[in-house]
């Protein structure tokens, strides 16, 4: 039996719907403006096995309540965009919707990790006309929405292969190594946004 319990489809269907609202506005970018506000938009529900070893990493019980209302990313959106101020735009775009309370936001674009990370969390909650698996009628699920540029999201990528790999023997050394990369990519993602407004203004 899944964590999730008789939640399990529900929660497909609030992502679906998140992810459509989302997308809607891309598409809605692209026909006013003539460009997109996101490059691609990736989202999954959390397996079950790393549900349960989060609520053994967070000392919870391996239950509905715990994976769906203490744990808040069941349901994970990644928003990858060409440019930084696309983050903010979406971000606000996300903050204004009805029906969608902000829970958490953690601003590692302009507050980097000392490690070199960079991506805007978002934890929501997204009010919905049924019982929740805190027996709450209206109730609410949540999702996290991460959102960074391709740049950071490439970087993110290569730091997490090095986290998860065990036997590194020059782990200081290539840490040293992203946190540089983090930086100069950073700068890189500045000069292309200035390029951009350049070419755009004409
Ligand atoms: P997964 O499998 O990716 O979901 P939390 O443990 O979520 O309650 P935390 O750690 O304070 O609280 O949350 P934070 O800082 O918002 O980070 C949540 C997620 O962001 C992580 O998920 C990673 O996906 C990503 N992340 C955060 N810091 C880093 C980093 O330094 N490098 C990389 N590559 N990703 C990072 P989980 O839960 O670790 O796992």
């Amino acid at each position: 039996m899944s964590i999730y319990g008789k939640y399990e489809n529900t929660l497909e269907t609030v992502m679906n719907d998140l992810v459509g609202v989302i997308s809607s506005y891309n598409n809605q970018r692209y026909e006013s403006k003539g460009h997109h506000i996101y490059e691609h938009l990736n989202y999954r529900i959390k397996s079950d096995e790393s549900m349960r070893e989060k609520c053994d990493r967070k000392s919870l019980p391996q239950t509905e309540q715990s994976a769906l209302c203490e744990i808040k990313d069941a349901i994970g959106l990644r928003i990858v965009t060409r440019f930084v101020d696309d983050i903010f735009d979406l971000v606000y775009f996300i903050e204004s919707l009805e029906g969608i309370t902000v829970i958490n936001e953690k601003d590692y674009v302009r507050n980097p990790k000392d490690n070199g990370y960079r991506s805007y969390h978002m934890i929501v909650g997204v009010n919905v006309p049924f019982e929740d698996a805190k027996g709450d009628n209206p109730g609410t699920f949540y999702a996290e929405i991460q959102l960074r540029t391709i740049a950071m999201d490439s970087w993110a990528a290569l730091e997490h292969e090095m986290t998860y790999k065990r036997d590194i023997s020059s782990r200081e050394l290539i840490s040293s190594e992203l946190k540089r990369c983090a930086d100069e990519l950073a700068s890189c993602d500045i000069t292309m946004q200035t390029i951009r407004d350049l070419i755009r203004e004409g």
